[in-house]
């Protein structure tokens, strides 16, 4: 009998999403590059299921029943370009080519048009949950046509993580949209950890907590309204004593943040939606700043800092106002996340449901929290909310919150720690909260030095005034 699915590229990733398949039931054809991968899995995990190897590409797309359903997990870029030319010319018309690895959404929609002109459907499908997610369940967020998702739906959904007996899977949209919202969890994930390292950071400093000390406030925090998995895990890191010396396993990590790319690459494509993601963007130049350690050994101990390095507070206060600076400074990161979908979405006609994509990040990916909950019951209340931000309930969250938040960031300047998130999530929310902006002198001055043009508050119309001659206004 021929194979259900099959899946190319057999390391961390393929491998543990091809267990996956063959633990929930399906067979599962298997071929990788190097054969070496494809003996391996058959030898330690043939007993978990119905495995089909092959030595070559030709056999892996013989061995699968029609229409064919491949799923590609290689080295994102060229790879995986090089694996799909390599696919194609072996495929029947209406064959389903998933890439399951982090791809550029840019690059899918390049992909999917291809393949499309040749009768194949391509689905460019993020996954995230890292190798225990793709092995246990991730999230799944597939793109492409309707008819290859209702195709793979039955496979998709019993594979990925669930929640409360529902799928962390759904049809994102056409095209890129599945990987562009991988790329936006990605994001999500930077500035998530960004904002979690920065509330240690005030901490330490701040009370000259312990890492051991210290875990049991993430510990703590983790049972109410930010329990979620990074947080979870943070206690695990700093209770966690180095093997070599005893001592706290965080004192002997390297301060160099690294990264892979899709953090960039979310803030790269928001920059060209137009769609302020500071949160995401601070801690991508948080990690950058972190390796650049030519300027920072230049700075350190040189720079001064301010006169006074340390602050009376109380301890248990300190603790909540950070919690709420964390939270709020969260809730602004992950609003603007949506905000660069819903913008996406709207640029590429994808027609995403925001409420869809915060339900199923509940489970399996690394950004599963209780509060995305509260983002899905938002977008019920309203599906064309502006900003998660004027939903009541966060609303309300923030407000009880932001004088906290006010006080941590006054904090972090005062004596002299970094806290880049904490600060640009308070300037988004008092940005956009604004009831006038000092926008209004940019236009001033771009009129003045480039004839840009300026808009009036109280009639409609371009104006520009005579600034070097009689400073009359002349209608554009
Ligand atoms: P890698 O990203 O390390 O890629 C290794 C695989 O790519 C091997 O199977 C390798 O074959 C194959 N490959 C390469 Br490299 N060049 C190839 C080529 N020209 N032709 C055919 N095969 C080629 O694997 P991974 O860490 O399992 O990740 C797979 C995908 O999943 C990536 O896109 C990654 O970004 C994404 N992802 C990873 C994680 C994670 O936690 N690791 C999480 C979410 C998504 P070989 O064995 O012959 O060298």
């Amino acid at each position: 009998a021929k194979a259900q699915i099959g899946v190319t590229g057999l390391a961390v990733m393929g491998r543990n999403l091809a267990r996956n398949l063959a633990r929930n039931g399906f067979s599962v054809a298997l071929h990788n590059r190097t054969q070496a991968r494809t003996d391996a899995l058959v030898e330690e995990f043939g007993s978990e299921g119905d495995f089909v190897p092959s030595t070559d590409l030709a056999g892996f797309v013989e061995s699968l029943e029609q229409p064919r359903k491949i799923i590609i997990l290689v080295k994102a870029g060229a790879p995986t370009d090089a694996v799909i030319d390599e696919l194609v010319p072996l495929l029947d018309e209406g064959d389903i080519v998933v890439d399951a690895g982090n791809a550029h959404f840019l690059d899918t929609r390049r992909r999917e048009s291809a393949l499309k002109e040749k009768g194949l459907h391509f689905v460019g499908s993020g996954v995230s949950g890292g190798e225990e997610g793709a092995l246990n369940g991730p999230s799944i967020m597939p793109g492409g046509s309707p008819e290859s998702y209702a195709a793979l739906e039955p496979m998709l959904t019993k594979i990925s993580a669930h929640v409360n007996g529902e799928p962390c899977c759904v049809h994102v949209g056409p095209d890129g949209a599945g990987h562009f919202v991988k790329m936006l969890h990605n994001g999500i994930e930077y500035a998530d950890m960004q904002l979690i390292a920065e509330a240690y950071d005030l901490l330490r400093h701040v009370l000259d907590l312990s890492p051991a000390e210290l875990a049991d406030v993430f510990r703590d925090w983790n049972t109410g309204d930010l329990e979620s998995f990074l947080i979870e895990i943070t206690a695990e890191v700093l209770s966690q004593t180095d093997p070599t010396t005893g001592g706290p396993f965080i004192d002997i990590i390297l301060d160099q943040a690294e990264q892979k790319g899709t953090g960039r690459w979310t803030v790269q494509s928001a920059l060209d939606l137009g769609i302020p993601v500071s949160g995401m963007a601070e801690a991508v130049f948080a990690r950058s700043l972190s390796g650049d350690v030519v300027r920072r050994e230049a700075a350190a101990g040189v720079l001064p800092g301010p006169a006074q390095a340390k602050l009376d507070v109380d301890r248990q206060a300190f603790i909540d106002d950070v919690r709420h600076a964390l939270y709020s400074s969260k809730l602004v990161a992950y609003a603007q996340g949506f905000d660069a979908i819903r913008a996406a979405s709207d640029e590429y006609g994808w027609d995403i449901d925001l409420g869809a994509m915060a339900k199923i990040w509940r489970g399996g990916c690394i950004i599963r929290a209780r509060f995305l909950d509260r983002i899905k019951e938002a977008y019920d209340r309203n599906p064309d909310l502006p900003s998660l931000l004027v939903d009541d309930y966060f609303k309300e969250a923030v407000a009880n919150g932001q004088e906290a938040w006010r006080r941590v960031v006054a904090a972090a300047a005062t004596v002299g720690v970094p806290a880049p998130g904490f600060s640009a999530a308070l300037s988004y929310y008092d940005g956009l909260r604004a009831e006038r902006l000092p926008a209004a002198l940019i236009q001033g001055l771009r009129d003045l030095f480039g004839a840009h043009t300026y808009k009036r508050v109280d009639r409609e119309g371009s104006f520009h005034l005579e600034w070097s001659g009689d400073r009359s206004e002349s209608t554009q």
